[in-house]
C-alpha cells in the first residue's frame, strides 16, 4: 500500500512516467456468459483469455501484469450491466472485453461508454454494435461481412431457393436474419419462406412443416447454438435429408453444435473469419498452446478473444499508460497481427479487414472446409 502511495504521489508530481517498474497490476474486466444456455460460448473465451494473459503476463505491460477479473453475466442484460458497474466501481477497470451476445452489448455498451471507458466485444456481429458510442469497440467480423460469402459459397453449389429462419428475440438471431435475407435477394435466390421462433422454443414442427412442403434448396437458420440445435434435430425427424443444404450464421460456429445435434448438423455450412486449421504460424502456435493448457482445440470465439487480448495490451503499452482516452486512441491506432489475420480498426472501431472468411461445413462433430 505505502508503495502504492508513494507510486502515486510521484506520479502526481510527474516524477515518474505513468508506467512504472512494478507498478500494481492493470486492471481489466470480461464480461462473458459463463452459465446457462449459452456458456459455451462464454467458457471458450474465457478459455482464450486466460491464455493471452498468461502471455502478456511474462513480459507485462509497460512492466506491469494485467490483473484480469471475467465476470459471468449467464447471457443476461440486468446481469451484464451490473457486472460492468461492478468492474468499474469496485475494481477500476480500465477497459472492458466482452459481452458475449449482441443482445447484451446493447444493454451493457451504452453504460461503460457512458463512464469513457473502452469495451470491446470479441464475438458480437450483430448491425449496429459500435454506433452504441465513441468507447464501444469491436474485434468480430460483423454478420454483414460473412453471410453474403456463405450464401455466395451456397448459390456455387447450385442453391436456388432458400427458406429463412430466425429467432425473434435475440439482437444477433434478429440483425442475422436481416443480413440473410438481404444477401439472399442480392444473389438473386428465391426466399420461399421466412419462419421465426424463440429462442428457448424446443418445438419447430409448425414452422419446419411448413418449409418442407415447399422443397427449398437450402434453409437459412439464424440463432444461437441451442435453437439452431433443435432445429436441427427436428429437421431430421421431419425428414430433411442431404437433398436441402442448412446455412448458420455465427451462432452455429461453436463445437457445441456438434455436441447437441450430433449427425443431424453433419452438412451445414457457416462463414468463419478463422479456421482451427488455418495454416499460418501464429495460428499454428496458437493452437498448439491451447491444446496444451486446455486439452482440446479452440474454437473461433476462443481464438478471437485471445486476439482482442493481445490487441488491448499493445494498445495500453503505445499508450504508455491507462488513461482510458489515451488507451481508446490507441486503440484506434492499432496495427496488429495475430491469429485472426492482420487487425486494424475502422475509423468506426469495427474490423477494417474483412478478407480471410472461410466456409466450413459440420461433418462428424467438427467443422471442416465446406466442400465445393
Ligand atoms: C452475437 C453473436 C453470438 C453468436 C455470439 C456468441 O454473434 O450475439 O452477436
Amino acid at each position: 500500500m505505502l508503495r502504492r502511495t508513494l507510486l502515486a504521489a510521484a506520479m502526481a508530481a510527474g516524477a515518474l512516467p505513468a508506467f512504472a517498474q512494478g507498478g500494481a497490476p492493470i486492471p481489466v474486466g470480461a464480461i462473458e456468459i459463463l452459465s446457462g444456455p449459452n456458456a459455451a460460448y462464454g467458457t471458450a473465451i474465457k478459455a482464450g483469455l486466460e491464455l493471452a494473459l498468461e502471455e502478456i503476463n511474462e513480459k507485462g505491460v509497460g512492466g506491469r501484469k494485467i490483473a484480469l477479473t471475467i465476470e459471468d453475466s449467464a447471457a443476461n442484460k440486468d446481469q451484464a450491466i451490473n457486472a460492468a458497474r461492478k468492474l468499474i466501481g469496485r475494481d477500476k477497470v480500465v477497459a472492458i472485453i466482452g459481452p458475449t451476445l449482441s443482445n447484451e452489448m446493447f444493454a451493457v455498451g451504452p453504460v461503460v461508454n457512458e463512464r469513457k471507458i473502452p469495451i470491446i466485444g470479441t464475438s458480437t456481429t450483430a448491425a449496429g454494435i459500435t454506433d452504441i458510442g465513441p468507447y464501444v469497440f469491436r474485434t468480430s467480423l460483423p454478420e454483414s461481412n460473412v453471410i453474403p460469402v456463405t450464401l455466395a459459397h451456397a448459390k456455387a453449389r447450385g442453391v436456388k431457393s432458400i427458406a429463412l429462419l430466425y429467432a425473434n428475440d435475440d439482437a444477433f438471431s434478429k440483425s442475422g436474419f436481416d443480413t440473410m435475407k438481404a444477401a439472399a435477394e442480392k444473389a438473386g435466390l428465391t426466399i420461399v419462406a421466412i419462419e421465426s421462433f424463440g429462442s428457448k422454443d424446443t418445438d419447430f414442427s409448425a414452422q419446419l412443416t411448413k418449409v418442407r412442403a415447399l422443397k427449398p434448396d437450402a434453409v437459412g437458420i439464424s440463432a444461437l447454438v441451442e435453437p439452431v440445435s433443435g432445429v436441427l434435430l427436428q429437421a431430421r425427424q421431419l425428414g430433411f435429408g442431404k437433398e436441402t443444404l442448412f446455412i448458420g450464421g455465427n451462432g452455429s460456429n461453436s463445437p457445441k453444435l456438434g455436441e447437441i445435434a450430433g449427425a443431424a448438423a453433419d452438412g451445414l455450412i457457416v462463414g468463419s473469419p478463422w479456421f482451427v486449421g488455418k495454416d499460418d504460424p501464429t495460428n499454428t502456435a496458437f493452437v498448439q498452446k491451447f491444446k496444451a493448457k486446455y486439452g482440446k482445440e479452440p474454437d473461433q470465439f476462443a481464438a478471437q478473444a485471445y486476439d482482442c487480448l493481445h490487441i488491448l495490451a499493445a494498445a495500453m503499452t503505445a499508450a504508455g499508460g491507462t488513461d482510458s482516452e489515451k488507451i481508446r486512441d490507441a486503440l484506434l491506432a492499432t496495427k496488429s497481427s495475430g491469429v485472426m489475420g492482420p487487425f486494424t480498426f475502422t475509423p468506426g472501431r469495427d474490423p477494417a479487414s474483412t478478407e480471410g472468411v472461410v466456409v466450413l461445413a459440420m461433418q462428424n462433430g467438427k467443422f471442416g472446409i465446406a466442400p465445393k
